[in-house]
């Protein structure tokens, strides 16, 4: 955004006489809304479905049905969406998937992907 500072440039007017320094906002602001991240799992061939399921029902707080569904499509097309949210929600819940998954010995992985 660009500020225009103008300093009484015309003294002889009467109506700036009294009014002090006035600020302009000139041009379109270029603020954009912040950007979304997608939290997205990965498949791999060694971790338990069941271990799966109850990580997407505990991270992601999705009942069981929703849960199931989410790994088969990971099962099936080796990646699937398991949230969209704010670029540090989405870091903090794909660090605590990774994380719980290593403490359980387990290969799950997932990644944040910043959405078009
Ligand atoms: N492919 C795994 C198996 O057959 C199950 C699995 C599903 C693993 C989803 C990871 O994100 C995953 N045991």
């Amino acid at each position: 955004m660009e500020i225009q500072l103008t300093f009484g440039q015309h003294p002889d007017q009467p109506e700036h006489e009294q009014e002090g320094d006035v600020a302009t906002a000139t041009g379109k602001p270029k603020l954009q809304p912040p950007s979304r991240y997608q939290v997205v799992m990965l498949n791999d061939d060694y971790t338990p479905m069941d271990f799966v399921v109850e990580v997407l029902e505990s991270f992601f707080m999705l009942n069981r049905e929703r849960a199931t569904q989410i790994m088969l499509k990971v099962h099936t097309d080796g990646r699937a969406v398991c949230g969209v949210y704010s670029r540090d929600i989405a870091e903090t819940k794909a660090a605590q998937v990774n994380d719980y998954a290593r403490e359980c010995q387990h290969p799950l992985l997932c990644q944040i992907e910043r959405e078009a």
